[in-house]
């Protein structure tokens, strides 16, 4: 009987430790849902540490396993490169319609994929070194690419950096499974979706 309690509190112990890790998966997709390729996703304890990397499946799908849990984290989606990927003449047409007020640009994921100079506001400036891209007289922008999780609230669409906190990650506690931690893959310079 007692090598039966051993054995059981044994097993107790062995799950419970089992239960001390836990995963964390989402989607990573452009606002319009089209999949991106090529995307690395950190995972950084509260020290900014890097705790596990991984990249992204064919359906913007990502996954960390076992991971221990009672400890805050932070992803941070990572992806050089395709500067020139759908940034056009007729982005600097609308940015410089936005900036005028004649239109509004329907998305606050927009008026932040703008800011290519990352001041926290969508100007001149910012139309400026979207067409030197287009021109070709720059190959890459501050960042090519930024990354907001989906669930971002905005206080107001037309200034989407007020109240917008951290930008581009989110930190978490981990303390069971989490799924569905989604994030917006935003192309810098394109507000043409
Ligand atoms: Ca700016």
């Amino acid at each position: 009987m007692k090598k039966i309690i051993l054995f059981l509190a044994s097993f107790l112990a062995v799950s419970m430790a089992m239960a001390q890790s836990a995963s964390i998966s989402g989607t990573i997709l452009r606002p319009d849902g089209a999949v991106v390729t090529g995307i690395t996703v950190k995972l950084l304890n509260a020290q900014g540490q890097l705790v596990a990397s991984t990249g992204v499946f064919g359906n913007g799908l990502y996954q960390f396993a076992n991971i221990p849990t009672g400890q805050e984290y932070t992803l941070v989606p990572e992806l050089q490169g395709q500067a020139l990927l759908d940034v056009s003449t007729l982005d600097i047409v609308l940015g410089a319609q936005h900036i005028l007020g004649i239109i509004q640009l329907d998305s606050p994921f927009k008026v932040l994929a703008g800011d290519v100079n990352q001041s926290n506001s969508l100007t001149t400036l910012d139309l400026a070194l979207i067409r030197q891209m287009v021109l070709g007289i720059t190959t890459d922008f501050p960042a090519n690419w930024r990354f907001f999780r989906t669930d971002t609230q905005f206080i107001n669409d037309n200034n989407p950096w007020q109240g917008l906190s951290g930008g581009d990650d989110g930190s978490f506690l981990l303390e069971e499974d989490i799924t569905g931690l989604d994030f917006y893959a935003v192309k810098v310079g394109d507000l043409s979706w």
